[in-house]
């Protein structure tokens, strides 16, 4: 087998990357081309993410693949956080920078949607957890807003797709990113016309619904030349970050949980088809798509952008890493305070730190002082809210679960990788971090007809990469805490 080389472009809430996957027989390498911040803009009271500065970036890693390491990608191809979209205009031309998931405009609009369409049936339509950012929701506020955007808008396309499009010039829809707007039918690339037009939104600006590993165009010869590369293929990979992230997930057999831990912690199990029933609807999960006909049933937990937050806060006195950040919390006394990291408030505050400080003092738990002691409280409350979900999937499936498998950036959390297998009382086999980045390289390998399965993606990815187990302590002090939380 020759050696194959893949660029994915892999941008998460609160980082970009580019990174070269080399594959050579059942080995892949990767090497970090670029790195770049990716943060939310405030405009005008609103925020929205920079997507051309983004897509600038994305060249840059090109153009350093090319010129710096003298090494010509195959393909390309980026996968993004979920929900959010760019509005094209009939010119061809993006209108806007596009909302961030976090913007307030949402702020009502489930409920405001709940009143034409019943909360139990757009859940039995589209088997999606319900957050107040989902496109479904982001759309209906700008159609009850009466927005300025929206009737110019010939077509939107979500992050991936729209970053595709500016590589290529084809404008795609895959399905996984398309799976997490709350508009699809579930498990298919259909969309859920009567919810749509239910909503007021206009069926036509949702192009049709590809599957992922298939190539979409070539690179622009006009990015080619500003680049240094050669016209390769953009494909269309699991567009959404953690579709390709699970892709990636090291395992031999199924019975598996997995945590995508990155500014979002997803806990989920792969299943061969949705789950949908009025206990699932109660319990809030999704049944977002998966590559090769899987999905995804899962619950998205806040995760890091509260540790993310606080840092961003207190960078003002002090600034962490996060290996300080994680020795810090281990002088801090466990399971003292605890919050729901799912609060609403934890959404987008102003001040993360005093919002963890507040929800503790109106719950009775007193006030933690120290920022040993916040960080403590929301590693704590993490693992707690893990059980909680595992508890949870175990209620509506019975599939056995015999290890969790961390993947993505804080993953490189052992402490917290440790006090999860304490919490949920399983080993977890930490690793890949750059399990996105992995994904996506190897969908990218299998568009092209190097690799035929997502088996034979796992089995790379297990060759390929180290993992760190951890085992249960069999440490019960989490207990007390977790009756507590659970009984609220
Ligand atoms: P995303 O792609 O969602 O933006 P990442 O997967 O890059 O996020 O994960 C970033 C998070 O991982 C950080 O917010 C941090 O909390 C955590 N992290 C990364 N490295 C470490 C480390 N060495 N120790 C502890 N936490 C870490
Ligand atoms: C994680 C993620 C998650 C949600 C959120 C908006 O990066 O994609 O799965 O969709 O961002």
């Amino acid at each position: 087998m020759p050696t194959h080389h893949f660029l994915a472009f892999d941008l998460g809430a609160s980082s970009g990357r580019a990174i070269l996957g080399t594959l050579e027989k059942s080995n892949l390498q990767l090497t970090e081309v670029h790195r770049f911040v990716n943060q939310m803009q405030r405009i005008n009271g609103h925020y929205f993410w920079n997507i051309f500065s983004l897509f600038q970036e994305l060249k840059t890693g090109l153009s350093k693949c090319v010129r710096e390491l003298g090494i010509q990608p195959e393909s390309i191809a980026v996968d993004t956080w979920g929900v959010d979209f760019a509005h094209i205009g009939a010119d061809g031309m993006i209108l806007s920078l596009p909302y961030a998931y976090r913007d307030p405009r949402t702020n009502s609009a489930m409920d405001d949607l709940f009143q034409l369409v019943p909360k139990n049936e757009v859940y039995r339509q589209t088997g999606i957890q319900f957050m107040q950012f989902n496109s479904l929701f982001q759309l209906y506020s700008m159609v009850k807003s009466g927005s300025s955007l929206l009737p110019v808008t010939k077509q939107i396309l979500f992050t991936p797709d729209a970053l595709n499009y500016l590589f290529s010039g084809v404008a795609a829809t895959e399905f996984t990113i398309a799976s997490t707007s709350q508009m699809l039918v579930p498990g298919k690339c259909e969309w859920q016309k009567n919810l749509i037009e239910a909503a007021g939104i206009p069926l036509n600006i949702l192009g049709k619904v590809i599957l992922p590993g298939q190539q979409i165009g070539t690179l622009l010869p006009e990015i080619a030349e500003e680049t240094g590369s050669s016209q390769i293929p953009v494909v269309a990979v699991a567009g959404h970050d953690t579709a390709s992230a699970i892709a990636s997930v090291p395992a031999e057999d199924a019975n598996f949980a997995y945590i995508s831990s990155g500014t979002w912690s997803i806990f989920g199990i792969e299943t061969t088809e949705p789950i949908i029933s009025d206990k699932t609807l109660e319990l809030n999960f999704t049944n977002e798509g998966g590559v090769e006909g899987t999905t995804r049933f899962l619950k998205n937990i806040m995760g890091m952008w509260l540790i993310q937050e606080c840092r961003r806060i207190w960078a003002r006195e002090k600034e962490y890493s996060w290996p300080e950040m994680v020795e810090l919390a281990k002088t801090a006394e466990p399971f003292r305070f605890v919050i729901d990291p799912d609060d609403n408030r934890f959404l987008n505050p102003e001040n993360m730190p005093e919002a963890v400080v507040v929800f503790c003092e109106e719950t009775g738990q007193g006030k933690p002082e120290s920022h040993a002691q916040i960080i403590r409280c929301i590693y704590d409350s993490l693992a707690l809210k893990y059980r909680q979900v595992l508890d949870e999937i175990r209620s509506v499936t019975d599939k056995r679960i015999e290890r969790i498998h961390m993947i993505g950036g804080g993953c490189n959390n052992d402490f917290l990788n440790q006090l999860t297998a304490d919490v949920c009382e399983l080993p977890v086999f930490a690793g890949p971090t750059e399990a996105t980045a992995t994904g996506n390289i190897l969908m990218q390998a299998k568009a092209l007809g190097v690799l035929s399965s997502l088996n034979e993606i796992r089995k790379i990815v297990r060759e390929s990469f180290k993992l760190k187990i951890f085992q249960p302590s069999g440490d019960q002090s989490w207990r007390k805490a977790y009756q507590i939380k659970t009984s609220e």
